[in-house]
């Protein structure tokens, strides 16, 4: 408590003397991150990165009070800390590249490089439909924006096909078709819950294939892209859910082609992260109901293997990343009440 103490004391300071949005810390500060009430003093969003790349996977903190903390997970070091925006719904989300995060409020979005120690605003923008940050296939991130049926991507504007005026899609999620960084399948939902599918080539500025795919009758929950597969989920009952593996989309046909496998939930899919938890490369799907109370690990494989786990607290926010090196991903989320992050121990 000492230490809350002492923090919360020397963020105040910080925030008469600085200049919002963003101030930095001179020194890092040592502190207890796992088991222990800690910095930000009440965290809500959790990442992991590679911060300094080693290998392992560094805690990345967004807390209520705007502050953003790059934490060593094994000793509690803080490494960086910026002072950032934040409102109700504020997110932060981690980019396909190793050092990036990308956090939304309602109205603006920034892109955070976190690298040589420090943590700096990459790009920033002000927030007028859907963005995400995806690696197109080139190996960068690219920041994404779908408003209402336009896509941009880097200058380039594509009109989808997808979405009826007035209306936009949400839950971007994105599929690189080859290495160029030009030319990717796009998926998405509208206000009437059904999956959107596009496939866009930036070169030649088309859209060549737009679909819709009938989810069913409830609204979709989490929507992400795993390996090649799209998975949708969200729920079917007041107490039970669904996740939808797609696989083997192709839209370059005529007409496109998919197949569904579904898995059925004892509650809704409210988080949806992917890990690697074995030696088999296809990654693993972790699923969990908000609060996080329970966690099904879903291989995708030729058909889906479902674990269930049910969890001794209840959390928010869960991440996976590893943290010791050894190749496979460690699963994290925080719990609210103590104002701390856990390991969900398989
Ligand atoms: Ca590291
Ligand atoms: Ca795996
Ligand atoms: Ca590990």
């Amino acid at each position: 408590m000492v230490t809350r103490h002492a923090w919360i004391t020397s963020l105040s300071v910080l925030v008469a003397c600085a200049d919002p949005p963003i101030s930095f810390f001179d020194e890092p500060r040592p502190c207890e991150l796992l088991g222990e009430v800690c910095p930000p003093a009440i965290p809500t969003q959790l990442e992991l990165v590679d911060f300094d790349p080693d290998g392992r996977d560094e805690f990345v903190i967004l807390g209520l009070e705007g502050e953003l903390v790059v934490g060593n997970p094994e000793d509690g070091e803080v490494l960086a800390s910026a002072r950032v925006e934040v409102e109700w719904g504020t997110t932060l989300s981690r980019c396909s590249s190793a050092d990036l995060v990308f956090q939304h409020t309602l109205e603006q979005w920034w892109l955070w490089e976190l690298t040589d120690a420090r943590i700096e605003a990459a790009d920033h923008g002000v927030l007028t439909g859907s963005y995400a940050c995806f690696d197109l296939g080139a190996g960068a991130d690219t920041i994404v924006e779908v408003d209402a049926d336009l896509l941009r991507v880097d200058g380039v504007e594509v009109g989808l096909g997808l979405v009826p005026p007035g209306e936009s899609l949400r839950g971007l999620a994105l599929r690189p078709e080859d290495e160029s960084g030009q030319r990717f399948s796009l998926f998405g939902f509208a206000l009437d819950e059904n999956v959107r599918m596009a496939r866009v080539d930036l070169e030649a500025v088309e859209v060549t294939a737009a679909q819709l795919w009938p989810w069913g009758p409830t609204r979709i929950e989490v929507l992400a892209v795993a390996g090649r597969d799209l998975v949708v989920g969200g729920p079917i009952t007041l107490d039970s859910g669904e996740l939808a593996i797609v696989r083997e989309i192709d839209l370059a046909s005529a007409p496109a082609t998919w197949q569904v496998e579904r898995v059925s939930l004892p509650w809704w899919p409210q988080q949806l992260v992917l890990a690697q938890l074995d030696d088999d490369p296809e990654p693993e799907l972790l699923v969990a109901p908000l609060p996080i109370s329970a966690l099904a690990i879903i291989g995708v494989g030729d058909s889906a293997s479902v674990q269930m786990l049910e969890l001794e607290f209840e959390g928010v926010d869960l991440a996976a990343g590893d943290v010791d090196a050894d190749g496979l991903d460690e699963i994290f989320a925080i719990d609210p009440r103590e104002d701390r992050i856990l390991e969900v121990e398989l």
